[in-house]
């Protein structure tokens, strides 16, 4: 097929609550929106790069020009036989996974409606519901840090991840542990402590974690692997795992025991399918994390969690969890028992809310101009 338009919007979705990490708190979420149009077909993607360069790299400002200006001229008016193809035509270009993978996901979309298959059917899924458990952000205190995650438990979640940083980790992960005995719980750094400073971490070794992720920098596999020998909790990497060579490299070096995989964060679709592979042949666990996206990527990370191999929880959330209002008309709900539906209809099987569209956007662009 032959993309005739690509459309742009900068989206700012206000959040139901803060969200705080060891790199910011944010109170709205920035993102962009694709449309691609081939005939009367339109998908749909979501680039998940945030305003500020505190998780990646890139930006939604990074994304707009790299998408704008080489991205999707590259494939405009070129003949596409299917989503991996843009791969193929941005190999000169190095590096912005978040903004290839925005792109690929609005083809899977399109290719999806074109053929009348669901994403989680064209990746390979097989299940119809999959288990979820929710992030929570750093908190006020510890007391209010149990508050909250007691307050999701409520809601149904079986399993808790907490953010940690230093100063607000042993002390943390404790008081919830203390509160809630027997429930999953894992806790993320993303990258806020050295291999000195993550000496501290070894009280967390136990309190039963399912995993600690990505405690040091992502460009450090090495010093990943050194930590993972002091520790028996599993290190899960997030951050530092941008493409299957990272995923193969961290259990060459037993730098982790499990792999969080976020379809942005290795460039697309394809890719984490490709990682869920190679790490289901090796019988490590993965799981599908989340980077608070609109319906439009929480209906990607759905499908792709209906893999065989994602064995663990993702951090797939129901919307509610997130936004008031959606930009897409199907909102996702908890089930009792901690899964979220995979969905059904052709592509991501969501449809476009524009009158919510219209709230949210800052900025568009059509291409081309
Ligand atoms: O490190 O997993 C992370 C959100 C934005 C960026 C990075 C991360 C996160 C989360 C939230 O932990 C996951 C979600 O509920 O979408
Ligand atoms: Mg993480």
């Amino acid at each position: 097929m032959i993309i005739e338009r690509v459309d742009l919007y900068h989206l700012r979705m206000p959040l139901i609550s803060a969200f705080e990490t060891s790199f910011g708190r944010i109170h709205s979420r920035h993102c962009l929106l694709l449309e691609v149009r081939s005939g009367d077909l339109l998908g749909y993607g979501e680039c998940a790069a945030d305003r500020l360069p505190g998780y990646s790299y890139e930006t939604t400002g990074t994304a707009w020009h790299i998408l704008a200006e080489f991205i999707v001229p590259m494939i405009l008016g070129k003949e596409i036989s299917s989503p991996a193809d843009i791969h193929r035509f941005t190999v000169q270009l190095r590096g912005h996974p978040l903004a290839k993978a925005g792109l690929e996901m609005a083809l899977w979309d399109l290719f999806g409606k074109l053929e009348g298959r669901s994403l989680s059917e064209m990746l390979g899924g097989q299940r119809r519901q999959v288990e979820v458990g929710v992030s929570v952000g750093l908190q006020a205190s510890p007391q209010r840090l149990v508050e909250v995650v007691g307050e999701y438990l409520q809601q149904g979640y079986q399993r808790i991840k907490i953010k940690i940083k230093p100063g607000r980790d042993v002390q943390d992960a404790l008081a919830v542990r203390y509160a809630f005995p027997d429930i999953r719980l894992q806790v993320d750094a993303n990258s806020a402590y050295t291999l000195e400073s993550a000496a501290r971490l070894k009280p967390l070794d136990d309190l039963g974690l399912l995993l600690i992720e990505q405690p040091l920098a992502e460009d450090d596999l090495w010093d990943h692997s050194r930590l993972q020998a002091e520790l028996s909790t599993p290190v899960c990497l997030d951050e530092s795992i941008l493409s299957i060579r990272h995923a193969r490299q961290a259990l060459e070096m037993r730098a982790c025991r499990v792999i969080n995989i976020k379809p942005g964060r290795v460039g697309g679709l394809s890719q984490a399918v490709e990682i869920h592979d190679l790490c289901t042949s090796q019988a490590v666990p993965v799981w599908c994390g989340g980077m608070l996206e609109t319906g439009v990527g929480r209906a990607a990370n759905l499908a792709l969690a209906s893999l065989p191999g994602f064995s663990l929880p993702g951090d797939i959330s129901a919307s509610d969890r997130y936004y008031k209002e959606d930009i897409t008309y199907q909102r996702f709900s908890l089930n009792p028992d901690s899964t979220i539906n995979v969905p059904t209809g052709p592509g991501l099987g969501v449809s476009i809310d524009l009158l919510a569209l219209k709230t949210y956007t800052l900025n568009s662009l059509t291409l081309p101009t």
